[in-house]
């Protein structure tokens, strides 16, 4: 019956209709995600506005407890939806998808990143978790190296992209810019703590009683549960950087076993989802402009670590609304088809 069901394709529902929604609907329609009908919800401030889907307009309706009856699949683009409508979609038959972080470090969801743990969501009970961007596009690539000579530590600082902050923190960006560019007084941030054009700030998300702001504290507690190795020693420090999308990364690792640089680069090159481009006489690095749009996680600088015996710095970037959340959001969901599990 579930077989029959996803050849004559699913009953899909999109729950945001912000820069994550958008790229859901372009992605499951771009990778031609078997979709027989497609609904999107949004708060009653965003019912009634029209999205595309598919070459097609769609209007967009008010989320209810009851607007998931009929629905097999549902995915949450993130924000406070999650919290209060995922269960209740759980309970009328669909299976969740969500990326925002409330489900994301409870013991009996599965948090999946296709590349790294796609067997995990096996033990899905309704709902699997998309990480956070950042953590990502970073446990993409320490996979292939921690296989390969077991990673002890992670230092790792972030130059995150607005459009992580969603489509007003794009515009806010844009109106700056444009402000300075002009040698007029910018408007008073409203997105961010601070001005963002021309600008950065070490401030992503809030600070904790730690001294760390919670955007570095989900990178490392995602990345353990990914990883599927609590003890290992992760530190961040998350930037948000004057760049509309593609999300960047300084990554160094500590390993226990030896890796060369060119061993790294050659288990890069082959690993899934992973494209090296590291040829820095030919000014050869990822950078957001050219990872901006794709859906692979990008990995160039890749050299040994000179301050330690056994690590590597790396350089990795990806577009952030893709790769960072709609792609793996239905990679994950193109893994449930091919399980059987929806
Ligand atoms: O700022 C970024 O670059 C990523 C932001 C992610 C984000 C923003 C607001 C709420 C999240 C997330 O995915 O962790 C959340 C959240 O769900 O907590």
């Amino acid at each position: 019956m579930r077989e029959v069901l996803a050849l004559a394709g699913l009953q899909v529902a999109v729950v945001g209709t912000g820069a994550v929604g958008q790229a859901m609907l372009q992605v499951l329609a771009e990778r031609s995600f078997p979709v027989a009908g497609i609904k999107v919800l949004a708060t009653s401030r965003s019912a009634g506005k029209k999205v595309r889907f598919a070459g097609e307009e769609l209007h967009v309706e008010e989320t209810t407890p009851d607007a998931f009856r009929g629905i097999d699949l549902c995915l949450f683009a993130g924000g406070e939806a999650s919290k209060q409508f995922a269960r209740a979609a759980v309970a009328q038959g669909a299976v969740v998808i969500d990326n925002s972080s409330t489900f994301r470090l409870e013991p009996d969801v599965p948090l999946v990143v296709p590349e790294v743990n796609p067997e995990a969501v096996k033990s899905h009970r309704g709902i699997i978790a998309n990480p956070n961007c950042s953590t990502i596009q970073m446990v993409v690539v320490l996979k292939p190296l921690h296989d390969a000579a077991r990673i002890k530590r992670v230092v790792v600082s972030t130059y995150q992209a607005v459009s992580g902050a969603g489509a007003e923190a794009m515009e806010e960006l844009r109106v700056q810019a444009g402000a300075v560019l002009r040698d007029e007084q910018a408007p008073p941030p409203q997105v961010f703590p601070w001005p963002i054009a021309f600008n950065l700030f070490p401030h992503i998300d809030v600070f904790l009683d730690n001294g760390y702001c919670k955007e570095e504290m989900k990178m490392i507690l995602e990345t353990q549960k990914i990883m599927e190795e609590p003890e290992m020693r992760i530190t961040a420090t998350t930037v948000r950087v004057p760049v509309f999308v593609g999300h960047s990364e300084a990554i160094n690792i500590e390993t226990e076993g030896k890796l060369t640089a060119q061993e790294a680069r050659r288990l890069l090159a082959e690993a899934p989802g992973v494209v090296v481009e590291d040829d820095p006489a030919a000014r050869l690095y990822p950078l957001p402009i050219r990872a901006a749009g794709r859906d692979e996680v990008f990995v160039g600088r890749i050299r040994e670590d000179l301050s330690v015996e056994r690590g590597l710095a790396l350089w990795v970037v990806a577009d952030n609304l893709r790769k960072g959340a709609a792609t793996n959001a239905v990679q994950i969901a193109e893994l449930l088809l091919e399980y059987n599990l929806l």
